[in-house]
């Protein structure tokens, strides 16, 4: 038997290298014309410990402002959520955001954190477990821009969701709204959803926001080369590539790429890509909305605005939705 096992590993490991979707993304993003990455593949360990650092960064206001809006809202949220609902949060960051919630809606009787790492959600749930024993915690691994199931002891209860740090900017305004569908479907009648969008404001403020001065947003971008060094075998020499950010106004998005200092090619998992000097693979949009902006796109994917709340500086927004055919 063992001899067997050993004789079908080569067609194994193919097949893993095949199902890896960074390794798949990463192959068709640097073989395009231009060359991209989803944004999504940032968050490694030692991505997620550098937006963790962004986050308290002073150029980067979307952490603080949302938080903000949070907690002077947390009641009005709390009073808008279903009795006994199951808390289903899209993503799952640091637990920051969640406890306010958690903290000002008691009536909650379980709260499903959804993320594509298995790994950081038993973390989280563990530490939640200890500080709110009353409530049931149902970690789900999946990717959330794809159809996934409930557990099926949250299946009975009435259904909130919840969308922070304008994680939805990432998406294309389409693929935006198609998240908005399946997010619709997921959690089903009577639904709410709870969803923080970065807002359309002076580019300074959003241009320096995403090119701070300590260079930590310039270390993440360059981490996903550093991750397909680690994870992929590839040949990335991080000082031949250069951070870039700026603000499309025409697009309304932040655009991050990372650019090719010099010709040069590199390899991964085999295969060899080129770049010319000055060409950049484009690592990430986050979309900035207008307060009508997203509320029409909500819209479109069946959801209606009740309540949007922003910061003092008006940067940031938080909305409540619910679902238009519940009227
Ligand atoms: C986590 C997608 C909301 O777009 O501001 C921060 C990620 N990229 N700095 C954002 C990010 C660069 C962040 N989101």
């Amino acid at each position: 038997m063992k001899s067997a096992v050993a004789k079908a590993c080569p067609l194994t490991k193919k097949s893993q290298v095949e199902v890896n979707p960074f390794a798949t993304d990463a192959i068709k993003g640097l073989s395009a014309t231009p060359k991209s990455i989803s944004a999504k593949h940032f968050y490694d360990a030692e991505g997620s410990r550098l937006f963790e650092e962004i986050t308290r960064l002073p150029e980067y206001y979307p952490t603080r402002s949302e938080m903000q809006v949070l907690r002077d809202r947390a009641g009005e949220i709390a009073d808008a959520l279903p009795e006994d609902a199951a808390l289903v949060e899209f993503g799952s960051g640091s637990t920051a955001k969640i406890r306010i919630l958690l903290e000002a809606a008691p009536k909650l009787s379980a709260y499903v954190p959804v993320d594509i790492s298995a790994q950081y959600l038993e973390a989280e749930a563990a530490v939640l477990r200890r500080d709110f024993p009353a409530l049931d915690i149902f970690p789900v691994a999946a990717d959330f821009t794809r159809p996934f199931e409930l557990p099926a002891k949250v299946r009975a209860l009435p259904r909130a969701g919840f969308f922070p740090g304008s994680t939805i900017g990432n998406f294309e305004p389409l693929a935006a709204v198609k998240f908005l569908r399946n997010a619709a479907r997921i959690l089903g009648r009577g639904a709410v959803l709870v969803v923080g969008v970065d807002l359309v404001k002076d580019a300074r403020i959003l241009h320096a926001a995403y090119n701070d001065a300590a260079g930590v947003t310039a270390a993440f971008n360059l981490n996903l080369l550093a991750r397909m060094n680690r994870e992929l075998g590839a040949t990335f020499d991080l000082s031949a590539f250069a951070h870039r950010a700026f603000y499309n106004r025409e697009r309304q998005r932040i655009e991050m790429h990372l650019v090719s200092r010099r010709r040069q090619s590199v390899s991964v998992n085999g295969a060899v890509f080129e770049f010319e000097r000055g060409e950049t693979v484009h690592t990430e949009n986050s979309y900035k909305y207008t307060p009508e902006g997203f509320a029409s796109l909500a819209r479109q994917a069946g959801w209606v605005e009740r309540a949007l709340w922003t910061d003092a500086h008006g940067y940031f927004s938080v909305r409540l939705l619910t679902l238009k055919r519940d009227l």
